[in-house]
């Protein structure tokens, strides 16, 4: 392409201070470097983890910083060594790189990348420690790698997929992150088994996939709970069979949902960020058998007290980054098996908006009205 090798400017959203909205600057891009591959992003979803930078709850950030996971874009150019794509192909970030050689990567049991920007102590900006992005004279960060919410963006190789040519990428975007995430959560990590019973807390974009992986792993019982009675609707329509909300009780929701069950659910997925709700979810668990889900991220440095005799009786609390998969693997098949029709994960895109409307996007999570919003370069 014409631009290959050249600096490209473009626009970006920049979080200039924890609390400060993103707002929307022309940037420079540098051409990518060695094994670095430059995308440009035709669509980006909005994830709450975003959201976690912006009110700096998010462990080892800088700022000023580009966030943005959720994306899919087309190679623009390729760095020098780069084999795994070319200019032109369609292709999604990945939030956890898969470099194919770490003791993780070789592994049939793990997905966290040893070669991560997660294993560092300060993880936002490229593996050479150096930024591909400037503002106004000023470097910007990236952020896991990805930094999506910039029409262009560069990546290291490790942390980019090809997937099918024809996929419609502002619909496939969400299996960056949020639909991969809980689905996998469910089906890969806590293995849900035909006719369990299930609860998930939290039905935003990724409890509402964990609804649907419980749904496909044929749990019969899967029981919503949120305190935004609004998501209820879609949760019963992608799968769950009951929804509740903690202020319709006087008890804690853990007693509620022993209650329901009899002796508790089978499993149990946070999927707010809350450590609260961890232990909540923990002790609704069936004794002896019951396993509990960390999905949701709490805040850094937030620390999880729980009574061990709950774990001694049998119950398990396990957790997952991006739905345990190995993701350099398994999201060409994911997507293609969307193409295939297998998931509605269309349902989970409550908003489209140009990329422009940004604040527009973040105030729809504030106020609890979108489920995905998915912004348009
Ligand atoms: P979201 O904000 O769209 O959804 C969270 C939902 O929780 C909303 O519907 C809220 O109404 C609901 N909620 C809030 N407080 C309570 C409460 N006390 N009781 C019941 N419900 C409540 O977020 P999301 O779906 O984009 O992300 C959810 C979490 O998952 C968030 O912490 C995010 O950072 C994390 C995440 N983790 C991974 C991972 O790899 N583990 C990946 C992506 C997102
Ligand atoms: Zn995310
Ligand atoms: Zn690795």
């Amino acid at each position: 392409m014409a631009t290959a090798g050249k600096v490209i400017k473009c626009k970006a959203a920049i979080i200039w201070e924890v609390g400060q909205m993103p707002s929307v600057e022309e940037v420079e891009v540098a051409p990518p470097r060695s094994h670095e591959i430059r995308v440009k992003i035709v669509a980006t979803g909005i994830c709450r983890t975003d959201d976690h930078v912006l009110k700096g709850i998010f462990p080892n950030i800088e700022y000023p910083v580009i966030v943005g996971h959720e994306g899919a874009g087309i190679v623009e150019s390729i760095g020098p060594g780069v084999t795994s794509v070319k200019p032109g192909d369609k292709v999604i970030p990945l939030c956890i790189p898969q470099c194919g050689e770490c003791g993780c990567c070789l592994s049939p049991k793990a997905n966290c990348c040893l070669k991560s920007h997660l294993c560092e102590p300060l993880q936002n900006l490229m593996p050479d420690k150096t930024s591909r992005f400037t503002c106004k004279g000023k470097q910007i960060h990236h952020f896991l790698w990805t930094s999506t919410f910039s029409e262009y963006t560069v990546m290291p190789e490790v942390s980019i997929v090809r997937i099918d040519n024809d996929a419609p990428l502002d619909k496939v975007c969400l299996f960056a992150c949020g639909f991969s995430t809980g689905y996998g959560a469910a089906v890969n990590c806590a293995k849900v088994d035909p006719g369990s019973t299930c609860a998930i807390f939290g039905l935003g974009g990724v409890g509402l996939s964990v609804v649907m992986g419980c749904k496909v792993a044929g749990a019969s019982r899967i029981i919503g709970i949120d305190i935004n009675k609004d998501k209820f609707t879609k949760a019963k329509e992608l799968g769950a069979t009951e929804c509740i909300a903690p202020q319709d009780f006087k008890k804690p929701m853990n007693e509620v949902l022993v209650e329901m069950t009899g002796l508790g659910v089978d499993y149990a997925f946070e999927v707010i960020g809350r450590t609260d709700i961890v232990v909540t979810a923990l002790k609704s668990c069936h004794l002896g058998h019951g396993t509990c889900v960390l999905v949701g991220a709490p805040p850094a440095g937030s620390q999880l007290s729980i009574d061990p005799t709950l774990l001694l009786t049998g119950k398990k609390l396990i957790g997952c980054l991006l739905g345990g998969w190995k993701l350099k693997d398994a999201l060409p098949q994911l997507v293609s098996d969307y193409m295939k029709k297998k998931f509605n994960t269309d349902a989970l895109i409550s908003h489209t908006l140009p990329f422009e409307k940004i604040a527009e996007g973040f105030e729809l999570l504030h106020t609890g009205k979108s489920i995905r919003c998915v912004l348009l370069f």
